[in-house]
């Protein structure tokens, strides 16, 4: 059957219409349905060695583009719309989005499994089905609100299976059950992301926002991404989440290790457990726990075959991200696997006596992280600068001991999702240009480099660029309300929201550039400031950058003065579908992390992968951005990593004397609680704000203002002279090969998996 027969007769089956009589949503369940036939006939990926994935999230966001274009049927379905006078853009906007992550941790775990499965690794995916993602973020009163995020309709992309397991915690008793969802390679076979779910879970129970009872464990087990941890049953609810998910994981692999005849003794010559941060950790004390009482292991045996089995990617040097579960927490929750953990921790302490390398602290917290490097046998991190700090700074106790399990896997992004489906046009062009077999050989994008004199080719790319911005205008005219020109210059910064992260910086940018229009000093073509980011419930002074942020948009919106030279927009619930219209629109892609925070960064690697230019500091991936580019083709200001960490290190700044010293940093702080703030905004988040600024400023974002705001300006002037632009941004995706997840899963599987 064709395709549009097969199409026709799904339609036909459901609706009883033909294509062409069928609604966009009508059209778009008979795709999610035709597009699942197609997958379930593609051959599943096998081989000797398996790896598995374990993470807490998987920001998979929406799948039917992708799977269309990597079962290499987009164009196809396309055209077929299109004759039926129907429009498969309009179509794919039906579909709701998983947002089964945070952010950036929860990104890469899905680009993985992109990779995984095109590169025809064998390789699983294991996580958990919550049923409301990360929160609905609406603005009221402009401040955030956090509502719930229903995903899961009756029709969707996950298959029940018939796995279930009993898993058992401290008092109580639950039964999962596995979905799966199909992960189909470019041009390649199909992979499983294996989610978990509780089958006695109770979506009753959420009732305002997302507050619900956290206590209620057989009822809301997996009803929330990362609920709240501001409170002990938070956290325990945390731990219940982690264990529900190993322990199936753990099950999971041991039952198909089994089934292929494995003997379990050798169970890492056929699978590697990959731990993504560590949530997954205690997948480690689980399966030593299940070999010793289920399969006869002695201690000894299963500790060695499981160390050799586990490796595990550290994803940040915030101490406050770094998970310690107090004893007694994990006795409440886990207490099965509490003599394992005190088992682990005697090891160490034994051949150990440095007590920065214990498992279990003075204070009787579980540091989850050190069971994973002891007892894994890779340690990576994410970027080469992060892993030099990882080695040099934050686990140099540990990179004594085993110098060789450290190694570094700079991150990578899916090119399928963030240029052949979000970018139709420029994948358009470079394939005319140069071919397509950048697609799988994402270092072909070099060829480029040949077209860096050639006027024609430049144009067509800055049309590109121009019609994506017009494109995102119409989008953001429509949901937010909001008029962008598309001729002023598209200055993004999406990401989530953290004080480490700087987005205040941005926003003392354009309080500046705001003040100096109005003393009459206006910019040479119009700037539009564009945000996108979420913010914990729980973190209070993300909440109220957020506040000002919209302080400040209605403020220019309103001001006649300046509103025609100067834009500011928060879009409202930012997300990988609006990360998917804003990269392709952008011109300036602001990655201004204090230096030595941001381990990587992947946003970074998606806008220059789609033509815009980086203006950043020397952290994470933007290093080795700016070594492929050049320091042309790139914009960095603000202190190194090794001047920050010294002032952590000798607590030598003091933000109130950058305060204090500067005009123009004073002029800009100060407006935060200026009458003119205090009248469209909140006094009690502003002067929060303000005071923070002054009185803490713990990630330094007065140290770097100064620079930030001259090489800013820098920037924008560069940008008129559009021969030099456009050469900048051809350079940017030309030099972007190098950050295809293709390439990272290679160095995974070449340096640590190492399957055939
Ligand atoms: C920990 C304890 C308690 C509650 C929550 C957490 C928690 C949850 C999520 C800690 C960390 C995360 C997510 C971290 C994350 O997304 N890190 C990002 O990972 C990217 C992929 O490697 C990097 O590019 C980013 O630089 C990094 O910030």
């Amino acid at each position: 059957m064709s395709l549009e027969q097969s199409l026709n007769a799904l339609t036909k089956q459901s609706y009883k219409k033909t294509i062409d009589e069928c609604s966009s949503k009508e059209l778009y369940y008979a795709l999610l349905n035709l597009t699942k036939e197609y997958m379930g006939e593609k051959k599943p990926i096998k081989g000797s060695k398996k790896i598995y994935y374990i993470s807490a999230e998987f920001l998979i966001g929406k799948l039917l583009s992708n799977n269309l274009i990597n079962l290499g049927l987009y164009d196809e379905v396309d055209q077929l719309l299109k004759a039926k006078g129907k429009s498969l853009a309009e179509t794919l906007e039906i579909e709701p989005e998983p947002s089964l992550g945070n952010g950036g941790l929860g990104r890469l775990a899905a680009c993985f499994l992109d990779s995984i499965a095109t590169l025809g690794l064998p390789g699983d995916g294991i996580g958990l089905n919550y049923h409301f993602g990360l929160f609905k973020q609406v603005f009221k009163d402009k401040l955030q609100k956090a509502e719930k995020n229903k995903w899961i309709e009756k029709q969707s992309w996950l298959h029940k299976t018939d796995t279930s397991y009993v898993v058992e915690f401290g008092g109580v008793k639950v039964i999962s059950r596995m979905y799966d969802i199909d992960v189909v390679g470019y041009e390649n076979g199909v992979n499983k992301l294996h989610l978990f779910d509780l089958e006695s879970l109770d979506e009753s129970l959420v009732k305002k926002g997302i507050d619900f009872d956290k206590e209620n464990i057989e009822k809301n087990l997996t009803l929330f991404l990362y609920p709240d941890d501001s409170d002990e049953a938070g956290n325990l609810l945390r731990i219940f989440q982690q264990y529900f998910m190993v322990s199936n994981g753990a099950r999971l692999i041991l039952d198909e290790m089994k089934e292929k005849g494995h003997d379990l003794h050798k169970l890492n010559q056929h699978a590697v457990i990959q731990i993504n941060d560590t949530h997954p950790t205690m997948v480690i004390p689980e399966l030593i726990r299940l070999l010793v009482f289920e399969e006869n292991f002695t201690m000894s045996e299963a500790i060695e075959v499981v160390s050799k089995t586990c490796a595990y990617t550290n994803h940040t040097i915030l101490a406050e991200a770094l998970e310690k579960w107090p004893l007694s927490y994990l006795w409440k929750a886990v207490p099965q696997l509490v003599p394992i953990i005190q088992e682990l921790a005697k090891r160490v302490a034994a051949k150990y006596s440095d007590p920065k390398v214990q498992i279990i602290d003075q204070d009787g917290r579980v540091h989850m992280a050190h069971i994973d490097i002891h007892y894994g046998f890779s340690v990576n991190g994410v970027a080469a600068i992060h892993t030099d700090i990882l080695k040099e700074t934050e686990l140099q106790h540990f990179y004594k001991l085993y110098p060789k399990k450290f190694n570094n896997k700079t991150n990578g992004i899916t090119f399928r999702r963030w240029l052949l489906s979000c970018n139709r046009e420029l994948s358009s062009l470079i394939t005319e240009t140069i071919g397509d077999a950048y697609k799988k050989d994402a270092d072909q994008l070099e060829k480029l480099l040949a077209y860096s004199g050639d006027k024609a080719f430049l144009d067509k790319l800055e049309a590109i660029k121009m019609q994506k911005k017009r494109e995102l205008a119409a989008y953001i005219e429509e949901n937010e309300g909001v008029v962008l020109n598309p001729d002023s210059i598209f200055d993004i910064q999406i990401k989530r929201m953290h004080e480490y992260k700087r987005q205040q910086m941005n926003a003392l940018y354009i309080i500046h550039k705001y003040l100096e229009i109005k003393a009459g000093k206006k910019p040479t073509r119009p700037l539009t400031f564009i945000f996108g980011a979420k913010a914990a419930p729980a973190y209070i002074i993300a909440q109220d950058i957020i506040h000002l942020i919209l302080v400040l948009q209605e403020i220019i919106a309103k001001d006649p003065d300046v509103s025609p030279y100067m834009t500011v927009l928060m879009v409202e619930n930012y997300n990988v579908s609006y990360a998917e219209k804003l990269i392709p629109a952008c011109d300036i892609s602001e990655q201004i992390s204090l230096a030595s925070k941001e381990a990587s960064g992947t946003g970074n690697m998606k806008f220059m992968l789609n033509g815009a230019v980086t203006l950043g500091t020397l952290d994470g991936a933007n290093v080795e951005i700016g070594e492929l580019v050049g320091n042309d083709n790139i914009y960095t200001f603000g202190e190194k990593s090794d001047a920050v960490i010294e002032h952590y290190a000798k607590a030598d700044y003091v933000s109130k004397d950058y305060y204090e010293k500067s005009p123009v940093i004073k002029e800009a702080v100060d407006f935060i609680v200026s009458k003119q703030a205090l009248e469209v905004g909140h006094k009690k988040n502003l002067n929060r704000l303000y005071k923070e600024l002054i009185n803490k400023d713990w990630f330094m974002t007065l140290l770097d203002l100064e620079e930030y705001i001259a090489v800013k300006d820098k920037v924008f002037a560069d940008y008129e002279d559009r021969d030099k632009w456009k050469r900048m941004m051809l350079v940017n995706i030309a030099k972007a090969g190098f950050f295809s997840s293709d390439r990272t899963i290679a160095e995974y599987n070449r340096d640590i998996w190492k399957l055939k």
